[in-house]
């Protein structure tokens, strides 16, 4: 016999009515929401984006006209990511922003439980101190600030510098992990002369009596400079291309093999002009930024133009092909570690 209409309406009703009644007791049924629980497949509500560095920078130093470093702690325009408005996101699980040093300022020293990296676009002058020592950053240059390590920024120079801050903000807010500290002293003092942490840990050795590090130790290495990476790169361009990646290296703890840190991972890629990669997704949703060279990402058949110095972010499980114009090198990070570390990471090559 056929079901009469409105007992599917009456039932309907009762649901809705039980709903109700469980919602006061702070209760909810999962069959609801099972599906959005549980998806098939991710589905980011991130969403592909482009920031064009010609189109941002003047915002960018009209911040540094309106604000002092001093006065706002750290000078920053965040990039967020459009389907995020609001949670200081450029993915679920990372933070981007633009920070800007004009020169005789500082960025006071204090330290946080949430790793940072940085990427040098910009101008010259400035210099970062870690733990102490203090780096020159230069164009390219990819340095690092672990967790819970005291950092401060000034600019000696005579122009204005600009460094991408690549953060695991949202990860930590979302573990509910996040310590924070102001140190005492503006700028750190210097305990070790420029270039020791490069000499002592990023020249294929480590000092003889160092105690190997534990896993998930984050690098005594905190500068990575562009001159190497780059030089890298074109060495190995000189054999064949991975038709998904072109030429793509990590960056590493060099004491482990381990990422720089447990839980930010780091890549430079070149693909020579002219090349086009083979359709690509994996699971880490990843922020890329246009070092040289130039042209386009197809993302989920969207496509996004890129120069020099544009950052442009890739969505969890959205396919990406890139296409180089020039000659292109790309810095990327995304949370890859972690995900590798849980099981979770999956990638599939088109
Ligand atoms: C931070 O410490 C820096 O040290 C930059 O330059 C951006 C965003 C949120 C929290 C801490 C920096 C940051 C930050």
């Amino acid at each position: 016999m056929e079901q009469p209409r409105n007992h599917s309406e009456e039932t309907q009703a009762a649901r809705r009515a039980y709903y109700e009644r469980i919602g006061s007791d702070s209760m909810t049924p999962l069959w609801e929401v099972l599906g959005a629980l549980v998806p098939p497949r991710p589905r980011s509500p991130a969403v592909p984006h482009r920031w064009s560095y010609a189109a941002v920078r003047d915002q960018v130093m009209e911040a540094g006209r309106l604000i002092s470093a001093e006065e706002a702690e750290r000078r920053v325009l965040i990039l967020e990511n459009p389907g995020l408005r609001g949670q200081s996101c450029i993915t679920q699980s990372l933070y981007a922003g633009l920070q800007l040093i004009l020169p005789g300022e500082v960025a006071p020293a204090h330290r946080h439980t949430q790793s940072a990296l940085r990427l040098v676009l910009d101008g010259e002058g400035a210099y970062t101190s870690v733990n102490g020592e203090r780096v020159t950053m230069r164009r390219g240059d990819f340095i690092i600030t672990p967790a819970w390590t005291w950092h401060d920024h000034g600019n000696l120079g005579s122009e204005p510098v600009v460094w991408l801050d690549g953060l695991d903000i949202p990860l930590v807010r979302f573990l509910d992990a996040g310590f924070a500290e102001k140190s005492l002293e503006r700028s750190q003092g210097v305990e070790r002369p420029e270039g020791d942490a490069l000499a002592r840990y990023g020249a294929n050795m480590l000092p003889v009596d160092e105690p190997p590090p534990q896993p998930g130790d984050p690098t005594r290495l905190f500068v990575y400079p562009y001159a190497q990476t780059r030089a890298a790169l074109l060495a190995l361009s000189q054999g064949a291309p991975d038709p998904h990646l072109g030429f793509k290296q990590r960056f590493v703890n060099p004491a482990t093999g381990a990422s720089p840190m447990p839980t930010l991972g780091t890549f430079a890629q070149r693909l020579p002009a002219g090349f086009s990669t083979r359709p690509h997704r994996c699971t880490d949703g990843t922020v890329y930024v246009c070092l040289e060279g130039g042209g386009e990402a197809e993302i989920e058949g969207q496509t996004c133009a890129f120069e020099e110095r544009d950052v442009f972010v890739v969505p969890s499980w959205h396919t990406l092909a890139l296409r180089a114009r020039a000659d292109t090198i790309l810095f990327s990070y995304s949370d890859r570690p972690m995900q590798k570390a849980l099981g979770l990471w999956r990638e599939e090559r088109l």
